[in-house]
């Protein structure tokens, strides 16, 4: 995929940004150095302070049915934690539904939301925006978060982590469309943490997609939400 960057100093939200582009081609990445208004999922915040994490939101054009554009958040968190882990050589894990934990403190969120998917004669396109806690020497009290540079004492290149993230998104996206769910659905389970724990978890805001009692992947309803975190 080509990348087309574009960066901010400062924006209230990545996704926000992307979200307003409306005819940003595939591949478009909006990357800012700080978030004013950083979003997790149902209004809560991503806590993101200049110059410490990365703030990133991508743009795909994924030719799925509605009713399969859950299987993304299985690709990028993959994605995600493996990127974390080459950069940083540390056990990160995922989460249900979606976090990258280290040492079980949340050092990654990722949102993503869909816009004009199943609207007659449109075609939707997906916002994915993924926080990554890099050189934060500290959190207020009530997260429990960490970040690169805590976990191993010592700063990281944000140049590094951002090329890292892009190089793994791209290949385990594009693994997908070719060969399908499955293969991804392995790799994922080798790194979540919570295999073994079944869980009925949202994972998709406003699809209500859950993991059934049996580990099913179910969707129940939704559109033109934010649908995944
Ligand atoms: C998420 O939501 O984890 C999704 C976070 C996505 C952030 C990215 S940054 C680029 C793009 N642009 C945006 O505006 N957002 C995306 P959720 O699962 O709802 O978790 C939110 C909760 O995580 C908060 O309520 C806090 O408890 C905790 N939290 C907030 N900031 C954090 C941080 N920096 N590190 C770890 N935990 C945090």
């Amino acid at each position: 995929m080509n990348f087309a960057i574009h960066r901010f100093d400062s924006v209230a939200s990545t996704n926000d940004v992307a979200l307003q582009m409306a005819d940003a081609p595939e591949g478009t990445v909006i990357i800012a150095g700080e978030q004013t208004a950083g979003k997790g999922r149902r209004g809560r915040k991503w806590s993101s302070p200049p110059g410490e994490g990365l703030y990133l939101s991508i743009v795909l054009h994924p030719s799925l049915p509605y009713n399969k554009l859950w299987q993304m958040a299985f690709v990028v968190s993959l994605a995600a934690c493996e990127a974390i882990r080459e950069v940083s050589g540390l056990d990160a894990r995922i989460k249900q539904p979606n976090d990258i934990l280290i040492n079980a403190r949340k050092v990654c969120g990722i949102l993503i939301e869909t816009r004009g998917h199943g609207d007659a004669g449109t075609r939707g396109f997906v916002v994915i925006g993924i926080g990554i806690n890099v050189n934060n020497q500290s959190f207020p009290p009530d997260l429990n978060a960490t970040s690169l540079a805590l976990e191993l004492g010592r700063t990281f290149s944000m140049p590094d982590m951002e090329n890292a993230l892009l190089r793994c998104l791209d290949a385990r996206y594009e693994q997908f469309l070719t060969d399908g769910f499955q293969p991804i659905l392995e790799l994922w389970k080798a790194l979540d943490c919570t295999v073994g724990r079944q869980t009925t978890d949202h994972m998709f805001e406003g699809t209500g997609l859950e993991v059934a009692e049996n580990g099913d992947l179910q969707i129940q309803s939704g559109r033109d939400a934010s649908v995944a975190e």
